[in-house]
């Protein structure tokens, strides 16, 4: 239980948050690519076999080469977005939809599963990342729960103070996702929230599946298609294709897309695959790390052949601990700040967090049949 630590001593959030600053590449760390031959011929699997069964809720993503990252003409790429770079993946299912409550209970009703954000706050495993002789909380602190988005009453100081519009709520959870008091009776049909890594993975396990990499991700968001967005170009038709922050972050939303909050899925259009809100709505797990300086590495050694990302994580505004790389920005990314329902924007965080705003959708590839 991480996290608690980071609430704690406040430092937290940073990358977690709705969208996160704009990211400036430092010269620390160190990550490597994935394998990369280059000028070589690279046979990709474009189609499935014939008699293969698709796997329920899924559609069949086609391999292909494109430019991962920052589109050339998109003024809003941040610089972890860039390079471009060239990938080639091969073909895979992805789910049309973010995974639902519904889903989500099932696999806890069969095996029994704790989310992170339910389990005890074990003290003797918390203080060991506290610095030494941090005194031991309060049992009533000591509680589990998750983060909650909290609209600030007023104008708010900085983008960079997550504090101001997150809080961290004992009792939330992905049954309670507003806190104690609320359920997700009725919201069968709605993105299952506050899960962390190791949640997700161990859905994945259950139901035969793996997280997307984010080079899958990202061309499946795409389509196939050079855009910035999943729908074309047009930051104008952002409120009919996705579910995001209408307004001014974070104190003002007009709901022009029709939700303040999460939505179920499928209430916008899908992309020219069929998948539905990788625009928006719940941010969504991919396996890579975030290393904000591994595209240009990436791109310094040529073709990326199913790039499964960097091997180590850095970021040097982030939370200082490593973190997982999360797609498709949520219903509190805006425009005016990181716009992160773009296909190539990428955000943090880390693999013992739980938000509000962060889901996932499963794929399977050939290799899991
Ligand atoms: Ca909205
Ligand atoms: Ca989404």
């Amino acid at each position: 239980m991480k996290f608690y630590n980071k609430i704690l001593l406040g430092s937290c959030l940073a990358v977690l948050a709705s969208c996160g600053p704009n990211s400036e590449n430092k010269d620390q760390g160190n990550q490597e690519s994935s394998q990369a031959p280059s000028n070589q011929e690279i046979e990709l699997i474009t189609d499935y076999p014939s008699g293969i069964e698709i796997p329920e809720g899924m559609v069949w993503i086609p391999g292909g080469k494109f430019l991962q990252g920052a589109k050339q003409a998109d003024e809003l790429a941040l610089d972890q977005e860039k390079p471009a770079h060239p990938v080639a993946v091969d073909g895979f299912f992805m789910k049309t939809t973010e995974v639902t409550n519904r889903e989500f209970q099932e696999f806890v009703r069969e095996t029994g599963y704790v989310t992170l954000a339910e389990r005890p706050i074990d003290w003797e495993e918390l203080k060991q990342q506290l610095p030494p002789g941090t005194p031991k909380p309060h049992d009533s602190l000591l509680q589990p729960g998750s983060l909650l988005f909290k609209k600030p009453n007023t104008a708010i100081t900085s983008h960079h103070d997550f504090l101001q519009w997150w809080e961290w709520k004992i009792g939330a959870n992905w049954q309670q996702p507003e806190g104690p008091g609320s359920s997700i009776e009725g919201k069968e049909n709605y993105p299952v929230v506050h899960i962390a890594y190791e949640d997700a993975l161990a859905y994945c396990q259950w139901s035969g599946t793996r997280l997307p990499t984010e080079a899958e991700w990202e061309l499946a968001a795409g389509g196939g298609l050079d855009h910035t967005f999943t729908w074309g170009d047009d930051i104008s038709l952002l409120a009919e294709h996705a579910n995001t922050w209408n307004g001014t972050f974070p104190v003002e939303n007009t709901k022009l897309d029709g939700f303040e909050g999460v939505a179920p899925v499928k209430t916008y259009p899908p992309n020219s695959l069929g998948l539905y809100d990788m625009a928006g709505n719940v941010w969504e797990l991919t396996s890579d790390w975030l290393n904000v300086q591994y595209y240009q590495q990436a791109k310094d050694e040529g073709l990326q052949v199913n790039p499964t990302g960097a091997k180590t994580a850095y970021n040097p505004h982030g939370p200082g601990q490593p973190e997982k790389v999360i797609k498709g920005g949520s219903y509190l990314c805006n425009a005016s700040y990181c716009a992160s329902f773009r296909v190539s924007a990428r955000m943090g965080t880390t693999t013992d967090s739980s938000l509000e705003h962060v889901g996932f959708r499963t794929v399977k590839s050939l290799d899991m049949f």
